[in-house]
């Protein structure tokens, strides 16, 4: 019986050894110390034998061997128990000796930094910059810039309408309204620059959405030789002072008498082509002397002050600058377009 034992001792400590894995250490205590496992068995055994020398000598062997193998496989689980956490965490930990990898550089976006630069241009001859809701409702957007309901100006400009007298603003100009009231009857010259909506065809020149920036001065005594001299300083500044201009007489509801603007094409260089429509000039902005009924909504006294406005779009502005001859590329994602202006 005491071979027998120290047999037992000898495989179930082998096999100990052996095992690698809870699951393995699960199958060994199945084998050796479960109430069916072979200690078990040892132990009836034993039980049976008739000698009590004998039974007394076995008793002696098997009970510390019992406790020495719950011992061991207790001390066994917990270091497998640590090697696996070990590993776990071996692999989790990053290798900061790795070369990094870099999620490449972003860049400002052609049309903001026009954007910033035609404001900069503005904000040194004193302008301030106002910032009013792309949200506007129809009054603003159309009734205090003297375009009634049903008024044919309207169609001018298709919209969006958010509810009956709701619009995503299609003009930066309702601002004009906002700033007035909220400074009348001071003295004022404010920039309102952002995006504006309209529901329009998508073509090479339109976008349904894009960017304006509207200007406005309101005090005495202004006049449209005010509006022409700031701008062409304005134009002398963003296009390069050989750049020519003219103003040509124009229609806008909220402006008496109305101009739009044109620069000569810096692609034909006045000689006429397809981006001019062979006039050998381009249309950059509206603008205007305030007409007096805006004036009056706004806050003002159209017999003591009068004002001029303009509103120029940022696209086209870009596309001139850089030879653009497509609006879509603006806004199509697409980073081969857009990395060029880094
Ligand atoms: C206006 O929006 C007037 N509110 C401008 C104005 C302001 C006049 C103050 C008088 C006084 P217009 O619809 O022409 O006018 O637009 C002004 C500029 O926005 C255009 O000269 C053009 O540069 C740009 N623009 C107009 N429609 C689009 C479009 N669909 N896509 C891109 N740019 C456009």
């Amino acid at each position: 019986m005491l071979e027998q034992i120290s047999e037992l001792k000898a495989k179930a400590l082998e096999e100990l050894e052996a095992s690698s894995s809870l699951i393995e250490l699960d199958e060994w205590q199945n084998l050796y110390l479960s109430r069916k496992g072979q200690v078990k068995s040892l132990l009836k055994e034993i039980g049976k034998l008739e000698d009590p020398q004998d039974k007394k000598a076995a008793y002696g062997e098997i009970n510390p061997l019992n406790k020495e193998l719950e011992r061991l496989l207790e001390e066994r689980k917990e270091s497998i128990q640590k090697a696996e956490l070990d590993q776990q965490i071996a692999s989790e930990r990053e290798d900061t000796s790795l070369p990094g990898t870099t999620g490449g550089q972003g860049s400002m976006h052609p049309i903001n930094t026009v954007l910033e630069e035609v404001c900069g241009i503005f904000e040194r001859m004193g302008f301030q910059i106002w910032e009013s809701p792309h949200v506007e409702t129809d009054q603003n957007n159309f009734e205090m810039l003297n375009i009634p309901p049903h008024h044919p100006a309207r169609d001018m400009q298709d919209t969006f309408y958010v509810s009956e007298d709701v619009v995503l603003r299609t003009h930066t100009s309702p601002g004009q309204v906002r700033a007035m009231r909220a400074l009348a009857p001071e003295p004022i010259r404010v920039l309102l620059p952002g995006t504006v909506y309209r529901n329009e065809q998508i073509t090479g020149r339109s976008e349904i959405q894009f960017n304006q920036v509207e200007g406005l001065a309101v005090g005495t005594n202004i006049t449209m030789a005010d509006l022409k001299g700031i701008l062409e300083e304005f134009v002398h500044q963003f296009f390069g002072p050989d750049r020519r201009m003219v103003l040509r007489g124009s229609y806008f509801p909220f402006t008496e008498p109305s101009v739009e603007v044109d620069i000569d094409c810096n692609l034909c260089g006045g000689s006429g082509c397809g981006v001019c429509k062979k006039t050998g000039w381009l249309e950059i902005l509206g603008a205007g002397v305030v007409h007096p009924k805006v004036l009056a909504n706004g806050g003002y006294d159209p017999e003591i002050h009068s004002g001029f406005a303009f509103g120029l779009g940022i696209e086209r502005m870009v596309m001139l600058r850089h030879g653009i001859n497509d609006i879509r590329h603006f806004y199509s994602g697409n980073l081969r377009f857009l990395e060029q202006f880094d």
